[in-house]
């Protein structure tokens, strides 16, 4: 760790003064070549390091397989594409989803390419492209102090270009991060439904003004790649649909942050969509911290219905901004929380509470809420 860095509540990797702390983190010349690639072009493939990935993969997909009906000997099936073939958070009962999303020297490696030691706090289990449009994952997972997230994609199985790999902007991290006020809109009183489609506009427009071509992830299984915060990805089209692309996402935070979802925040109202975040390497609760000072989060009475964990509350104290939209509906007796989060990967991803969002956006929607 650098002894003197001026910019602690900037990720090393991603600081101005990276260059000059370079020779201080104590990297190998591949953490070295690693290093590099976050910085200048947001992204770094690797070989991801565990003697016995390939095994504890094959697992995996043996395990999961049958949950989305797919048969590893018959490749003769139309599979389904799309964002809601995930398993979130498998690592709950899976020893092996879990022993990647905490692998000792991928966590070494984060703490000292971002100067602070890395939280996993969620894995996502993909049996096949999610054709997700391109996006940020600041605008779902961001940070005070900003950028202090990034994600591991680790293929599960060789990437084939026909079965829509995941895709990127090279260097895109380096533009600024979305917020709700460049682009004119409240992050809360809306009718707001996604962290990410009001954002889409703005990125496809800076995609196309800077020249820069999207690539796509054709790496190998056992192969993976760490993205930056603020780089531009999603998953590109599935061509061949018979195919799998079984992947592994893993992101992760970092520690004394605050962590929230500024899509529905209005940050300099104090109106923070705080996540409460589980730390799976340490088995749990991650604290929101301001300097190393707990966060202290009024409960104004938001509920969390669902046992999620997740609340939504002002961290300061006072009147509800007029035109705020409030929960309207009845909740429907055979409301199931879990599926609707599993249906509804948008309103999962953005950390809100699924009771609070079917009963002021989802009936309207007539999204789905139960299994079936
Ligand atoms: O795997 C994909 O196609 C996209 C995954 C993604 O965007 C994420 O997990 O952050
Ligand atoms: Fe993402």
């Amino acid at each position: 760790m650098p002894a003197n860095n001026p910019l602690p509540g900037v990720p090393l990797v991603e600081s101005p003064l990276f260059r000059s702390m370079l020779d201080d983190l104590g990297l190998s010349p591949e953490e070295r070549r690693i290093a590099t690639d976050l910085h200048e072009r947001g992204y770094a493939v690797i070989d991801f390091p565990d003697p016995a990935i390939g095994e504890r993969v094959d697992r995996i997909k043996k395990r999961l397989a049958p949950r989305f009906g797919i048969d590893p000997n018959d490749t003769s099936t139309r599979l389904e594409t799309g964002g809601l073939q995930r398993v979130q958070d498998a690592w709950r009962e899976d020893e092996d989803v879990r022993a990647i999303a905490t692998n000792p020297a991928v966590l070494s490696l984060l703490e000292r390419l971002y100067g602070r030691p890395a939280i996993p706090f969620q894995t996502l289990n993909f049996p096949i492209g999610t054709e997700q449009k391109l996006h940020s994952d600041s605008n779902h997972f961001s940070s005070i102090p900003e950028r202090f997230m990034c994600g591991i994609w680790l293929a599960m199985e060789d990437v084939h270009a026909d079965a829509g790999p995941l895709t990127y902007a090279p260097a895109s991290h380096k533009w600024p991060i979305v917020s709700n006020l460049m682009i004119g809109r409240r992050g809360t009183g809306g009718a707001l439904q996604s962290a990410q489609d009001p954002f889409e506009d703005v990125w496809n427009a800076m995609l196309a003004a800077s020249g820069s071509q999207q690539e796509v992830l054709l790496i190998r299984k056992g192969q993976a790649m760490i993205w930056a915060a603020n780089l531009l990805h999603g998953g590109s089209v599935q061509t061949d649909h018979s195919r799998t692309r079984w992947s592994q996402v893993t992101h992760y935070y970092f520690e004394d942050c605050i962590y929230y979802t500024p899509a529905f925040s209005d940050e300099a109202l104090g109106d923070l969509a705080v996540r409460s975040i589980f730390n799976i390497a340490a088995d749990r609760p991650q604290p929101n911290l301001y300097l190393g000072e707990v966060l202290k989060a009024k409960d104004d009475g938001a509920r969390d219905e669902a046992g999620t964990g997740r609340r939504r509350f002002p961290w300061q104290r006072k009147p509800r901004p007029a035109g705020r939209l409030q929960p309207q509906a009845e909740l429907p007796g055979d409301f199931d929380a879990a599926a609707y989060l599993r249906l509804n990967p948008d309103v999962a991803e953005a950390g809100m509470d699924p009771a609070e969002h079917y009963r002021t956006f989802g009936y309207r929607e007539a999204r789905p809420y139960r299994q079936g």
